[in-house]
């Protein structure tokens, strides 16, 4: 037991919890904290928006697998998290918010900057503490970082009223916490994972689905031993770039929206799916119905929740992806007497990919700039380069043409589908993996949104790289009015857009335009050696439009390859 005031206990919890950075704001409602941040040795950086310090936290988590951490005071400083705590919480993104909140007695009174931040976060997080006493400090930040990190990950916020903060206390620091209620289930039980074996061996058409679960529990390993040793095509899901690498030769791509084609027609033909750590989210499956219509569908989960949410699957597994999948090879691997190297599927899955590239020739999206600007990042950034995106044309175009071939190297917000997110993002990952090199994929309209956090990386000498395909439109949204509201453009023109050379200059970082792909070449290659922020502004044309693609409400065998089809 030691005495201390519960702002030093946050800060002595967080070193504890190995927290070297932080991502946030000051303000009346957590200066005591503030206070304690100043010699503590944690690294405070100082955003200009807190939805950034979020998107901040987020993508550090997402590039290191740590948890990261944001602060905000009371009121709009709290109320600016919360875009980006839902960001991470659709994303299943560990991170934990600290929040400063009014004095005890002044809760409930209409003070000012107050607002009730758990209420208005409680459906966006895992969970959310209040401590009421400075001596529960300790435990509940113990707490906050268990939760984030086990089990599903997911943001939890910490809101502590400042005479909290101020209050002085005995503290104890718990080394471990347990907690009624909450114990993921890590194992799976035997008996399903036999299941799953059986179910595996009989098919004749299996195919492996990889999500956002994959890369969390870093199941990569087993996920790429299975399916060699199944010889099964992989298919993933936006978020589950990255689960196997997609220069392998057993990789389609994701499926859905604007997924491959081949990854859409062949992960219809299944007999049998593997999906790992993914949510059947609409995006990836369009109409459930449709879905997988003749596959025995094996569904592994750490959420017990997600199992049937969305589809029917004949065998759940709840379990922790690694754990799970190195039970499922071992036993294949056991009873696999030889490879099905020329097996029908093989030769069925070449004949889908042959008759894609012919289809191909309606998709003109080879001659576009905005792919060819994507295809050269991938050239020019080494495999465990990390890519960030907005959200938008661009990101759609990088789904398709953007090769990720290591984990935790691509990182785009696909649950919320939040603009503004991957510019910070890529801060925070370049913060966690300060040697690989940081890439931000953006849209002018996206980067608007946030471009204020290139203050952050002058000011921190976080030298990100910032790539805009600037068709000085909402260019998603401006896509589906032309494709389904008649080219009546409403609202997504900009009018007037800033020259992101010389706003990238005001800021003091680099401003390149490059006009062609040689220009851009020129420009990516010097930015990767820049030790300041870039930003290679590349004009596109805006009616350069994503391809191939499946309508809203459809279902993923109504892919659509080019406007002819219309
Ligand atoms: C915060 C937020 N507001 C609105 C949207 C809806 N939306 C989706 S894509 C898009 C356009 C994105 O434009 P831009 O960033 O310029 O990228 P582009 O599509 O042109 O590549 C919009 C407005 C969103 N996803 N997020």
């Amino acid at each position: 037991m030691v005495e201390m005031t519960g702002a030093e206990a946050v800060v002595e919890a967080l070193k504890r919890e190995d927290v070297s950075v932080i991502f946030g704001i000051p303000g009346g409602a957590n200066l005591p904290i503030y206070d304690e941040l100043y010699d503590s040795g944690i690294r405070s950086i100082l955003c200009r928006h807190e939805q950034s310090a979020a998107h901040m936290a987020d993508g550090y988590a997402r590039a290191s697998g740590r948890v990261g951490v944001c602060m905000a005071t009371s009121g709009p400083g709290a109320t600016n998290l919360v875009t980006g705590i839902a960001t991470a919480y659709m994303d299943s993104s560990p991170i934990v918010a600290i929040t400063g909140q009014v004095p005890r007695a002044m809760i409930g009174r209409d003070a000012f900057q107050e607002v009730d931040i758990i209420g208005i976060t409680t459906a966006i997080t895992k969970y959310t503490f209040q401590p009421m006493k400075a001596e529960d400090i300790p435990s509940d930040i113990k707490k906050a970082f268990y939760i984030a990190s086990t089990g599903r990950p997911g943001p939890v916020l910490v809101d502590i009223p400042k005479d909290v903060q101020q209050e002085k206390a005995e503290m104890e620091f718990p080394e471990r916490v347990t907690i009624r209620g909450y114990k993921p289930v890590v194992t799976p039980h035997p008996l399903q994972v036999e299941k799953a074996v059986d179910l595996l061996l009989s098919a004749e058409r299996p195919v492996l689905w990889g999500g956002g679960g994959v890369n969390l529990s870093n199941a990569h390993e087993p996920f790429r031993k299975i399916a060699e040793l199944l010889m099964a095509p992989v298919v993933t899901t936006l978020i589950g770039k990255g689960a196997f690498p997609e220069n392998h030769p057993l990789s389609l791509g994701p499926i859905g929206m604007h997924g491959t084609a081949e990854a859409n027609r062949i992960v219809l033909e299944a007999d049998c799916l593997l999906a790992v750590g993914v949510r059947f989210s609409d995006r990836s499956t369009g109409r459930f119905d449709e879905f997988c219509p003749d596959a025995k569908i094996i569904h592994v989960d750490i959420d017990p929740s997600e199992i049937g949410k969305n589809k029917k699957v004949h065998l759940p597994i709840v379990g922790d992806a690694k754990v799970t999948l190195e039970q499922i090879y071992e036993r294949l691997r056991a009873r696999i007497a030889q490879q099905r190297e020329d097996s029908p599927w093989m030769k069925r899955i070449q004949e889908v990919r042959e008759e894609v590239r012919r289809n191909a020739k309606l998709d003109s999206s080879n001659n576009l700039l905005s792919v060819q600007v994507i295809k050269k990042i991938r050239e020019l950034l080494p495999p465990e380069g990390i890519l960030t995106t907005e959200v938008g044309k661009h990101q759609m175009f990088a789904e398709i043409h953007y090769k990720v071939i290591k984990p935790r190297t691509w990182i785009t917000s696909t649950g919320l589908g939040t603009m503004g997110f991957g510019f910070p993002a890529s801060i925070g990952a370049k913060v966690a993996k300060p040697s690989v090199p940081v890439v931000d994929l953006a849209g002018d309209g996206s980067f608007c949104m946030t471009e204020n956090s290139l203050a952050v990386c002058v000011e921190e000498g976080i030298p990100v790289v910032v790539v805009i395909l600037d068709n000085r439109s909402l260019g998603m949204v401006e896509q589906w009015q032309r494709i389904f509201y008649n080219r009546r453009y409403s609202s997504v023109r900009f009018g007037s857009t800033p020259d992101f050379v010389r706003l990238a200059e005001a800021y003091g970082a680099v401003g390149i335009r490059a006009t062609t792909i040689e220009d851009f070449e020129k420009a990516f290659n010097h930015a990767l050696l820049s030790e300041v922020v870039t930003v290679i502004d590349v004009p596109v044309n805006p009616e350069e439009d994503v391809y191939p693609f499946v309508p809203p409400g459809s279902g993923l065998k109504d892919i659509l390859y080019g406007p002819e089809e219309l």
